[in-house]
């Protein structure tokens, strides 16, 4: 070992660490028929807001036409879009969810 890694320079403190994992937004798109209370229900349920936050985070998207429900490393994020996209279908309504790098 160099004096460098016995005396806890950078070395030494950066040795073992892992690099942080990549992170992804996902996303609501808007659309014109999906109900504002199914969307709040969707933001309750997968990502546990209260209603006064999905309510904020609802409205985002219906003005602005997309909005951020959650930032999550991909194998989450990915559950995430497949969830609120099953759940969607299943209620028969057109809501898209995408995710993107953070
Ligand atoms: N625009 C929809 C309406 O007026 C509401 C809505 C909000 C739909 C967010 C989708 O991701 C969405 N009923």
């Amino acid at each position: 070992k160099n004096s460098n890694e016995q005396h806890g320079g950078l070395e030494e403190l950066t040795r073992q660490r892992v690099a942080p994992p990549p992170m992804y937004k996902v996303l609501l798109h808007n659309d014109d028929y999906t109900p504002m209370d199914f969307v709040i229900d969707i933001l309750s349920r997968f990502f546990n807001m209260q209603f006064e936050q999905a309510t904020e985070v609802m409205l985002k998207v219906h003005y602005e036409g997309k909005g951020e429900c959650g930032v999550f490393t991909a194998e989450i994020a990915e559950t995430k879009v497949q969830q609120v996209m099953q759940y969607a279908k299943e209620h028969q309504h057109p809501l898209l969810c995408t995710m993107e790098r953070a």
